[in-house]
């Protein structure tokens, strides 16, 4: 229920960011009319974060979700960079290796170091509400980032990071398209799952899950690759050895494709013959979009520290943030690689 009511949200919010995308050239986007205001007013939260011990700096603690990824990897950089003294931070961080349970012992063990401000990116949507409750009751403000979570909007202070769904169906209407293109009448799609219930996989999955069955294609392996390399590589392995026939492969992340891709050419199969997709964007993958190999991406921006350390910043001068700000992200197909590859991260 809580799930459904989040969706809801985020469909909403999704509808409102549509308008202001196409009248702002600046790196996000905000809700025009969000589901619910910022810090201090309506939603209940009120509180604002502030230089409690008076060093000068704020301490951030980050519950990090590990580094499972290409994207992980450029998005913990990204906070290590800018949560440093003279942006006027002290940076705390806790890597939860991919496991709920530790990571909100992560958050708790943040809680009793005193640290001025906590950003979580969870790992998984559920199971939030105690954990948040502890951090409200002791003062500290929570931010989330990169996933999003099924609590009530009275547990944190705001969230900023992609939309995962709008991700999806960026992708799954570029399937749609190009299918029509190629004169493909047939889907049988292998769909390598994220992390099951972090709400990066619950976004991408249910655009496809709605594509499929609105399109008539068919998912002829569906099974997760938890966002590592390895595993997906593994899981296409355990595909590829049934015989089946496949088209299509819907890769929640880069690296999964780079598993996937893999084990497609040790096996003999060439890759370019596929519509393979993906998500993310990291640089080798945008350079696999130029060679043919995956034909598109659904783009997700990793570089969260300096926008998270603004809506940090405007908190501590008491400006009413939104709940929720996404990061504007675009589809990289064959038409943009080039352009996109210049300012691609990671490696
Ligand atoms: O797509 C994947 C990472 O939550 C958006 O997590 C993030 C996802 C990203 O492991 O590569």
């Amino acid at each position: 229920m809580e799930q459904l009511v989040n969706f809801k949200k985020i469909a909403i919010a999704t509808a409102s960011v549509a308008l202001v995308v196409s009248f702002t050239a600046c790196g996000t986007s905000t809700p025009s009319t969000p589901p619910d205001t910022g810090a201090g007013n309506a939603t209940g939260y009120n509180l604002q974060v502030k230089d409690v011990d008076g060093d000068g700096l704020i301490t951030l603690g980050f519950a990090q979700v590990g580094a499972e990824s290409g994207w992980r990897t450029a998005n913990t950089q990204s906070y290590k960079d800018y949560f440093v003294p003279a942006n006027g931070f002290k940076l705390v961080f806790a890597d939860a290796n991919q496991d709920p349970d530790k990571q909100k012992q992560d958050v708790r063990d943040l809680i009793s170091q005193g640290v001025e401000v906590i950003d979580i990116a969870p790992v998984t949507d559920s199971g939030w509400e105690p954990v948040l409750q502890e951090a409200k009751d002791a003062g500290i403000p929570v931010v989330i980032s990169d996933r999003q979570l099924s609590v009530s909007d009275d547990l944190y202070l705001t969230y900023f990071g992609g939309d995962m769904y709008a991700e999806g169906q960026r992708v799954t209407d570029f399937i749609k398209q190009y299918m029509a293109t190629n004169n493909m009448t047939t889907a049988n799609i292998v769909h390598l799952q994220g992390t099951i219930g972090s709400t990066a996989q619950i976004g991408r999955s249910k655009a496809l899950t709605e594509a499929a069955a609105a399109n008539g294609w068919n998912v002829v392996y569906e099974q997760t690759g938890e966002f590592t390399q390895a595993k997906g590589q593994e899981v296409m392995e355990a595909f590829l050895q049934q015989n089946k026939d496949f088209n299509i492969v819907y890769s929640e992340n880069d690296d999964m494709t780079y598993g996937a891709i893999a084990a497609m050419e040790s096996k003999g199969l060439d890759p370019t013959k596929y519509l393979i997709v993906s998500f993310d964007g990291n640089k080798s993958a945008v350079q696999m979009v130029i060679d043919g190999k995956i034909k598109a991406i659904g783009q997700c921006n990793p570089l969260l520290g300096p926008q998270v350390g603004q809506l940090i910043k405007d908190s501590m001068a008491g400006k009413d943030i939104p709940k929720i700000t996404y990061s504007q992200e675009v589809l990289i197909d064959s038409t943009n690689a080039q352009e996109q590859l210049a300012v691609a991260f990671g490696s």
